[in-house]
């Protein structure tokens, strides 16, 4: 099955394919056992403009369409997750400036992070507020023109390599306003008060940076202000509307990539004198995936068609998407671990990282239980 891909998006899918395939799969291995930032794949996606995909030509990218990014993600993701994040968190943190911003606030800052200049985040959670993204408790408080910020977020993709991070914070000035008076700012890594604090070890995406960010008395001049005041919750919540389809096609494409994998060894493997493929438990193993595969992608690319042709209600589809695609890329990797036996046990082999980074889509950008509340809340609402 294809789902109908318009020219551009088919030559861009074969653009990041083969320049994944020859540049960033031999790296994949090495960046998750480094657990360093991968600079040199930053400048190979700045260089051949997949960096510029998410931003439209206006504000010096290629594209803007949501599905071709989704394209581009999940060709990445079927090498290299953690790569594939470069790419995910650039539009994570410009689209905020991207869906709220004035139209001096865009010329000034997506054209740099268009080029791939420059590297933005995304600091909505806190270590008090993961689900409950409203119970934050950074602060801005307004003085003159400028807004002043004082508090700290938490597991920020990116947060310490990223030049322009969007930052959300309450804004309600005496405590007596509305809980969720917050607001969005975007914030310069340079603008003193500024702090990176530390890296959290993790699990899997190894090579990307989860950074705790500080602010400590950080004057954002009134300019940097996205949307009016107190506007910032459902900024936040528009934004991720636009961006979990992202982590499904980047589930979808782990997913795939575990596929392919399984599918290669049970042809190759001979147990009991023929290949372990010519076994009923082994085909009916890679029958659930394959199916659960286009299940997912199907979910997925319509989510983004969908907000190509900006039609409502849309929360519903992207948390549909993230929730089915995370899951099938836990259940395949899962699968392609088992298929591999042993093998996929170790290091050696890919199917075990694959398996390690799938776990994070089921859990960023809204854990799956918050996308099945989001699901079941626009179910649940009066239809006309
Ligand atoms: N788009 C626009 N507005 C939205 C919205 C959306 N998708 N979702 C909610 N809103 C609005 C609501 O309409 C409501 O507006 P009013 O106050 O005018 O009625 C307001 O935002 C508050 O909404 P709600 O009451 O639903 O907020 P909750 O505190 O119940 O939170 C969830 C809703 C749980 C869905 C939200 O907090 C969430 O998504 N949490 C997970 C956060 C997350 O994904 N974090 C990952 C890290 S970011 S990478």
């Amino acid at each position: 099955m294809d789902f109908s891909l318009n020219d551009e998006q088919r030559q861009i899918r074969e653009m990041v394919h083969d320049i994944c395939l020859e540049r960033v799969e031999p790296r994949a291995a090495e960046i998750d056992e480094s657990g360093e930032f991968p600079w040199d794949i930053k400048e190979l996606f700045a260089k051949h403009d997949i960096l510029a995909i998410p931003f439209t030509p206006e504000y010096g990218g290629v594209s803007g369409s949501v599905l071709t990014l989704l394209v581009a993600v999940e060709e990445i993701s079927k090498f290299c997750v953690t790569s594939s994040l470069i790419l995910s968190v650039q539009s994570l943190g410009s689209l905020p400036i991207a869906l709220a911003g004035t139209a001096e606030q865009k010329r000034k800052y997506l054209p740099p992070l268009a080029r791939g200049e420059q590297l933005a985040a995304y600091a909505l959670t806190e270590s008090g507020s993961g689900s409950d993204a409203g119970g934050m408790r950074t602060r801005a408080i307004k003085r003159g023109d400028t807004y002043v910020l004082n508090g700290s977020k938490t597991f920020i993709t990116g947060g310490s390599v990223a030049d322009t991070v969007v930052v959300f914070a309450r804004t309600d000035q005496n405590g007596d306003t509305p809980a969720r008076n917050i607001s969005a700012f975007i914030v310069e890594k340079t603008m003193p008060g500024f702090k990176v604090g530390k890296l959290e070890k993790k699990m899997g995406i190894r090579g990307s940076p989860t950074a705790q960010l500080f602010f400590e008395d950080l004057a954002v001049p009134a300019a940097n202000r996205l949307g009016s005041e107190g506007e910032g919750f459902k900024l936040a919540m528009r934004v991720l509307d636009h961006s979990r389809p992202g982590i499904a096609a980047q589930a979808l494409g782990i997913a795939e990539g575990a596929f392919d994998l399984a599918r290669k060894y049970a042809r190759d493997r001979h147990q009991f004198g023929r290949p372990i493929a010519e076994f009923q438990g082994i085909q009916f193993m890679l029958a659930d995936m394959a199916t659960q595969i286009e299940a997912a992608r199907a979910l997925t690319y319509a989510s983004g068609d969908a907000l190509d042709r900006r039609l409502p209600d849309i929360s519903a589809s992207s948390s549909m998407a993230k929730l089915f695609a995370s899951d099938t890329a836990m259940r395949v990797t899962t699968d392609a671990v088992q298929i591999l036996g042993g093998y996929g046990y170790l290091r050696d082999f890919p199917a075990e990282r694959m398996m390690r980074d799938a776990k994070i889509t089921q859990i960023y950008e809204g854990t799956n239980e918050i996308q099945r509340l989001v699901i079941a809340r626009e179910q649940l609402k009066e239809k006309t």
